[in-house]
């Protein structure tokens, strides 16, 4: 069913809203933790979505999100521009201006993106940019474009945060390893988790951060690459079971390099959408030691995000 969302923008059939009763986690987060993947959609009578969008979201506005990192008992988000709005960082930009110095950002620029441009992204808080390699999110830029833009950020001393699905990482391989920066993959790369966590996808995942020690992922996105779903076991919150063992193989091999966050507002989901509660309990399965969760969730987002802070 299609709904008017605000600006007049008609949300995409299917699409489910962001569930706006999520439970409390019983997980504590340590103290100054940080949600490092969401995002806010317009309001799209403020800041409307990008001509060309591949979904229409529904809104999910900075009061909202700010309302959830609260609830959850994060301190801080890095918000990550979303493709609805394209390489319109507006939305973004006035949620980590509006955060009181508790949200930075990564942004999405195009190739004409000018000096002042860039540098008024730093000054709202935006330490990176993300390429994204997902055809059902974006149209394809070429190579030569992304190098230059990433040759322009390193300047400025940001990372770039990198969506692909895992069956794309062979091709991508070269430019991938070429980039000058630190580099973020978002949500492991996307393992087919029917496979084995030892299988020659995962396996081939683990070269990539094994070999390049730029290079971060983020664990995140149980309710996206999850075959079983959210069903708990016994009436406890261990949900999403099946992406527990490709989390957990991260987290303990590279424990200086990984990265944790809600993806609030969850886009582009139509089967399921998570409790972003239950979500919270999800870390304590893949991080299984206190000094494992300190570093996903405060130490290693903040020498990426604040670093003059450490
Ligand atoms: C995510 C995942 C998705 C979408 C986006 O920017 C986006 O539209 O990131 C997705 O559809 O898999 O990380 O939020």
């Amino acid at each position: 069913m299609s709904k008017i969302t605000s600006g007049g923008f008609t949300k995409t059939d299917g699409w489910l809203d962001w569930y706006d009763g999520p439970s409390k986690p019983q997980f504590v987060l340590p103290a100054g933790a940080i949600d490092a993947h969401c995002h806010v959609f317009g309001p799209g009578d403020q800041f409307p979505y990008a001509p060309e969008r591949k979904y229409t979201p529904c809104d999910a506005s900075k009061a909202e999100l700010f309302a959830l990192r609260d609830h959850l008992g994060f301190s801080r988000n890095i918000i990550v521009q979303a493709t609805c709005h394209g390489a319109d960082n507006r939305a973004m930009m006035d949620a980590c201006l509006s955060s009181g110095g508790k949200a930075r950002g990564v942004a999405t620029v195009k190739r004409s993106v000018t000096d002042d441009e860039l540098q008024a992204l730093h000054a709202a808080g935006v330490r990176g940019v993300r390429f994204n390699f997902v055809k059902r999110l974006v149209d394809f830029t070429p190579k030569d474009e992304l190098m230059e833009i990433a040759a322009r950020v390193k300047e400025l001393g940001w990372h770039i945060v990198i969506y692909f699905e895992a069956v794309d990482l062979p091709e991508l391989w070269d430019f991938f390893t070429a980039l000058p920066t630190t580099v973020v993959v978002d949500h492991m790369g996307r393992p087919n988790t029917a496979l084995p966590v030892d299988g020659p996808e995962f396996k081939l995942f683990e070269r990539f951060m094994a070999e390049h020690d730029n290079v971060w992922s983020k664990v995140t996105c149980p309710e996206r690459l999850s075959e079983t779903g959210p069903a708990a076991l016994n009436g406890e919150r261990n949900a999403y079971t099946d992406v527990v063992p490709f989390a957990r193989h991260i987290v303990e091999t590279f424990p200086e390099r990984v990265l944790w966050g809600t993806d609030w507002p969850h886009p582009n989901l139509k089967k399921h959408m998570p409790d972003d509660g239950l979500l919270v309990d999800f870390i304590p399965h893949i991080a299984r030691t206190a000094e494992l969760q300190h570093k996903l969730l405060v130490t290693n987002p903040m020498r990426l995000y604040w670093p003059e802070e450490c």
